[in-house]
């Protein structure tokens, strides 16, 4: 090879190695482009939700919830009120249904003829005020939704030895029942993925906090007399015993007739069919969209939406937080 002719392929080579170099700095600069696109897409998603929020003991609410705590000093308590609470998306709606109605003495017609938020009402919601509940005849029994951890629950209740009936559901079907209900919500628009809004929840950065700390609390407090712990997944495995067990704590006695009607009247094609139970009002009041509220009903759908670094991130967090405690045991993902 003459001289020359190595120096035009020297010169040619590094015209390529330029050109290539050039190449890959532009599309390296488009990706970075794209991925602090696609990263600020995320922010704000997220941004989206977490600006709904506030803290109170350290426990993250949506802000007008947090603003209603602080009011419930004024709350009136009465003896004889029954406090229905849960972390959010643990089967509330199905343990009011049933509650309401073995204090109220299985009248299904008087049931039908107002709305479940109607007949409990919602402690430290937004319209639920103290003189909404203090309007509340003292001749009809009060039965009464929370979603508060027990450290913010006015200490009141229980020092006036209320009855408290707590529900716990799986982390996993919570975490997935809380996304499509949170996507359901119009005013906040939230249109993030499910690998996002599971971080979220990770994190205890959705409203009403830490699903680990939620349920530990009220665990623990399981063995006072007046407080009842039990499951999603034992009532729906065996809905016909946990009418009973709820039946003998409310201190009222079921034929075995009523509790099959009840069992039948609480099922989830039933509920979600009576305009009474299945919350319909907030997609007709514009609140939510799509739906429905009753979504699926079942254990395990977390299934559909899990995969395995996310059962992992969320077992070890459980395993962190409930390390000391019998009550992992007891979580079923089935
Ligand atoms: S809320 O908004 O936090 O009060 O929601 P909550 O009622 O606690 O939980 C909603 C989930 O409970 C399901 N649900 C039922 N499952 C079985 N049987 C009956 N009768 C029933 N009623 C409500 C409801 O469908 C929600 O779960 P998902 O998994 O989203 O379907």
């Amino acid at each position: 090879m003459t001289i020359s002719t190595f120096m035009k392929r020297l010169g040619a080579a590094v015209v390529v190695g330029h050109a290539a170099l050039i190449t890959g700095l532009h599309f390296y600069k488009k990706r970075r482009r794209t991925d602090s696109q696609s990263m600020f897409q995320k922010r704000t998603e997220e941004d989206k939700l977490l600006s709904w929020l506030s803290q109170r003991k350290g426990v993250y609410l949506v802000k007008d919830i947090a603003a209603n705590v602080d009011k419930l000093d004024k709350h009136i308590v009465r003896d004889d009120d029954v406090y229905v609470v849960s972390y959010p998306k643990s089967g509330t709606t199905w343990l009011s249904e049933i509650v309401y109605n073995i204090v109220h003495g299985l009248n299904f017609t008087e049931a039908q003829s107002l709305p479940l938020d109607e007949r409990v009402p919602y402690l430290e919601w937004v319209h639920t005020d103290s003189s909404t509940l203090a309007a509340m005849s003292p001749s009809y029994p009060r039965v009464i939704k929370s979603h508060l951890p027990l450290s913010l629950i006015p200490p009141k209740i229980r020092n006036r030895k209320c009855k408290i009936i707590y529900i716990m559901r799986n982390p996993r079907d919570v975490c997935v029942s809380y996304y499509y209900f949170t996507k359901m919500i119009q005013l906040v628009g939230y249109k993030g993925h499910f690998a996002d809004f599971f971080q979220l929840f990770l994190q205890g950065q959705v409203s009403y906090g830490s699903w680990c700390s939620h349920v530990k609390e009220f665990w623990e407090a399981r063995s006072e007399a007046n407080v009842l712990f039990l499951t999603y997944e034992q009532l729906s495995k065996n809905p016909q015993k946990m009418i009973e067990i709820i039946g003998e704590f409310l201190e009222k006695s079921l034929s075995p007739e009523q509790v099959n009607a009840l069992m039948k009247y609480c099922s989830f094609d039933q509920m979600q069919s009576n305009p009474a139970s299945n919350y319909s009002w907030l997609r007709e009041s514009g609140f939510t969209q799509g739906g429905p509220f009753l979504r699926k009903g079942v254990v395990g759908d977390w299934r559909e939406h899990f995969n395995s670094e996310m059962i992992a991130s969320l077992d070890t967090q459980v395993n962190i937080h409930l390390s000391d405690s019998s009550l992992r045991s007891i979580i079923e993902y089935i």
